[in-house]
């Protein structure tokens, strides 16, 4: 009965947003012991831009599930959830990823851990950061990965 230690990424831009990921928080902890969460960011959309800002958060939690029933485990909350979603990159109200699994490499077609373009996404990163200062990335250390960042805007919501 070994623990894994995962960090997931939650994102949200359609309807009631912060219910949204509450609720997936409230269903993710049936079978992830949740240790620590983020506080909620207001992000600004990533790769397509022509749609509303997400409400993100991350993560840190210990599973017994094996990644691919981990990943069969988040996919069930989306479809649970009604997940809507259009285009790729595009607007849902519920999106669960798997970031980091233990120190594993996986590549296959369906599951990529760690999540191939999390190092240049400010709405992983920023958040992964203030739960995980000292967390060590690809021989980068995440305060390192932070300072470097570009790109989009983000804003620690206050409550
Ligand atoms: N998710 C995406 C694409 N773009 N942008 C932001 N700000 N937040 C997201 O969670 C997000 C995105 C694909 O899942
Ligand atoms: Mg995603
Ligand atoms: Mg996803």
């Amino acid at each position: 009965m070994t623990m894994h230690r995962i960090y997931l990424g939650l994102g949200s831009n359609i309807g009631e947003s912060r219910n949204n990921i509450e609720t997936a928080l409230m269903l993710l902890e049936k079978k992830i012991n949740i240790i620590k969460k983020s506080s909620f960011y207001e992000t600004e959309p990533v790769g397509f831009k022509d749609q509303p800002w997400f409400l993100n958060i991350v993560l840190e939690g210990q599973t017994e599930l094996n990644p691919f029933e981990l990943l069969e485990f988040t996919q069930s909350i989306e479809k649970d959830m009604k997940r809507i979603k259009t285009i790729i990159n595009g607007p849902r109200n519920i999106d669960v990823d798997i970031l980091i699994y233990d120190n594993l490499k996986i590549e296959t077609e369906n599951l990529n851990i760690p999540h191939p373009r999390m190092q240049e996404r400010n709405f992983v990163m920023v958040p992964l950061f203030e739960i995980a200062p000292k967390m060590v990335i690809d021989n980068k250390s995440i305060k390192e990965i932070v300072e470097n960042l570009k790109g989009e805007e983000i804003r620690k919501v206050n409550k």
